[in-house]
């Protein structure tokens, strides 16, 4: 069993690359690019871009390892039957949910700003979860997805640490599901947000999860996927002399 031990707050955990799947919360554009709704709600958008170049070499290296990836996406459907009017009638109505942006209608299933950014585009076959509410499994086919595949274990990455980052974490804690969310794949558009929604997870023994950067663990995933190949090249070498 590929079994990783992974220097984590409030302690080492360790991680079987088999049972875990990344998961990539909301890293849409309109979350990270001006003009979406994180703008529209009156924040620096350029605060999250931090957590790119973390997220995009941590979905490398689980790519590489053929781990499960799932992206999840924030928004609504174009009539919002699926939206809250409390979610919906918040602040400026030209910059609500469902207002016309210069990215397509604001937090909408299919418009431009809905999608995830380039950097970390979803390839083919990494399921894309559609979630209407801040938890990625309220409402969603998350759990089932999960349990189908027999993960057991969540590295968790995106935006905002401390809205729909923390939401997952909780929602998957009490469904069992271990939590290790990658610190510096993570951003909020409040610096001290991110540091106390870390803070809150790893907190009384790791209350909702555990906490850890993410270079040692892409470094150990980079290890294991380079001697897999190794291994794979001698078996297929060895197959080639007996023949
Ligand atoms: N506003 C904010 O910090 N976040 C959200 O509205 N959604 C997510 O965190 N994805």
């Amino acid at each position: 069993m590929p079994r990783l031990s992974v220097e984590a707050e409030p302690e080492a955990v360790t991680v079987d690359t088999e049972t875990a799947a990344l998961i990539i919360i909301d890293m849409q554009r309109d979350f990270l690019e001006p003009g979406g709704f994180g703008a529209a709600l009156g924040n620096d958008v350029s605060l999250l871009r931090a957590a790119v170049a973390p997220c995009r070499d941590m979905l490398a290296a689980a790519r590489e390892l053929d781990m499960l990836v799932i992206h999840t996406r924030e928004g609504h459907r174009p009539d919002l039957s699926d939206a809250p009017p409390l979610k919906v009638q918040r602040g400026d109505p030209e910059k609500r949910i469902g207002a016309r942006g210069p990215m397509g209608r604001i937090l909408i299933r299919g418009e431009p700003g809905h999608d995830i950014i380039p950097e970390l585009y979803p390839l083919a076959g990494e399921p894309v979860i559609d979630k209407p509410g801040k938890g990625a499994f309220f409402q969603t086919d998350l759990e089932l997805m999960l349990r189908n595949r027999a993960v057991d274990t969540l590295l968790v990455a995106g935006v905002t640490t401390e809205v729909c980052v923390n939401t997952t974490v909780r929602e998957a804690n009490d469904r069992g599901f271990r939590c290790i969310v990658l610190s510096d794949c993570c951003a909020s558009y409040f610096p001290e947000f991110h540091d106390a929604g870390l803070a809150m997870i790893q907190a009384q023994g790791g209350i909702f999860g555990s906490v850890a950067p993410s270079r040692p663990l892409v470094n150990a995933l980079a290890a294991l996927a380079e001697r897999n190949a190794m291994r794979a090249g001698a078996t297929a070498a060895a197959n080639r002399s007996v023949r």
